[in-house]
């Protein structure tokens, strides 16, 4: 089982990095986007590459799949998706070999039921020969490449498009980290949600407009977007009260809005547990990793850290000791303060 896991692995790093010329099996196209009418039956093709110095048997098969609310694509056999259109589909040829420099084109089928309202979709997955490579340490270690080409139909008038904000909340302070959590409330896939958050002071004048990526969502499902200010390391917000706004695109009629009131704190910074000495920010990047005051970063505070993590003295000054921005102080700070005392001296610097 533990093989499969670490298959599974590969497959997801893979999809999406296909037109990596080291990689070595292309695909000439990834994505079908039908809206064929009820009761059609259509042909797609695609090519498959072998650009790599050794022959490879290419397996395609067909699987369902989704993506997670931090939008990760997520493949899996088919009959685990409610609005899966892989009954749909077959394909030919399902096994060939490919000589180095070889392509072969690969056709499917789909036939669209009657009467079906809003997308449905599938995949083809195209896997190469699995290769021996070599890991790290040494060890060796079989690589299988998979590549999906994904099918979404959506036949024509299937209704509006339509979403909605769930919420929307900040976590971090440096730098300021908004997230929105978005639903696709329609039936049908929206290819191109886009749009922005603002931070504007009481008076309303806006003082970042930071924008949204351009994301998909499936009908149905539920995507979290990370929306990180710009400002660098230490520029944070002052102390004071602001507003959030949140609009998106989502491809509809209207736009959608968000907003709620953000109340950042002053620091109340005292020395901290059996220490006589203030906790210092050494490098003015507005984290305080100096946490025993003695003037230098070194692995006693990463101790003093663990040590003292449920002091008031740390718990009530969040910002300057949320060292992975989060929102919140705990022992994912102490790894990170850590993973930061470890970081190798960038010499390019
Ligand atoms: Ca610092
Ligand atoms: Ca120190
Ligand atoms: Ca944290």
């Amino acid at each position: 089982m533990k093989r499969f896991a670490l298959l599974c692995c590969y497959w997801l790093l893979l999809v999406g990095v296909f037109s990596m010329s080291s990689f070595g099996l292309r695909l000439s196209q990834i994505e079908f986007d039908l809206s064929l009418p009820g009761g059609a039956t259509e042909i797609g093709t695609f090519f498959v590459i072998n650009d790599e110095e050794e022959s490879t048997t290419v397996n395609i098969s067909l699987a369902d799949w989704d993506r997670s609310i931090d939008g990760e694509n997520r493949f899996m056999d088919v009959g685990n998706v409610i609005r899966s259109a892989s009954q749909w589909v077959t394909v030919a040829p399902t096994q060939f070999t490919l000589e180095p420099g070889e392509s072969e084109e690969v056709r499917f089928t789909i036939a669209v039921p009657v009467g079906i309202q809003g997308t449905y979709w599938t995949s083809l997955i195209v896997e190469g020969t699995p290769r021996e490579v070599e890991a790290e340490g040494g060890a060796t270690i079989f690589v299988r490449k998979r590549f999906a080409v994904k099918i979404l139909e959506t036949p024509p008038g299937s209704g509006t498009p339509n979403g909605q904000i769930n919420s929307l909340k900040v976590t971090g302070l440096n730098p300021l980290n908004a997230v929105v959590e978005f639903e696709n409330t329609s039936l049908v896939n929206l290819t191109n949600v886009k749009g922005r958050v603002e931070i504007r002071n009481t008076s309303g004048e806006v003082l970042e407009s930071i924008a949204i990526e351009d994301f998909p969502v499936l009908p149905g499902a539920v995507r979290e977007v990370d929306v990180p200010s710009a400002r660098d390391l230490g520029d944070v917000f002052e102390p004071g009260r602001y507003l959030i706004l949140s609009i998106l695109d989502f491809g509809g009629d209207n736009l959608l809005g968000g907003q709620f009131v953000l109340d950042i704190e002053p620091l109340d910074l005292a020395p901290i547990g059996t220490s006589p000495d203030m906790p210092k920010d050494l490098n003015s990047d507005g984290f305080y990793e100096d946490l025993n005051g003695d003037n230098g970063f070194d692995s006693n505070d990463i101790v003093f850290f663990d040590l003292n993590l449920l002091a008031p003295e740390i718990q009530n000054n969040t910002r300057a000791f949320d060292f992975n921005n989060d929102g919140v102080v705990d022992n994912n700070d102490v790894a990170t303060l850590e993973e930061i005392f470890n970081e190798p001296i960038d010499e390019e610097a």
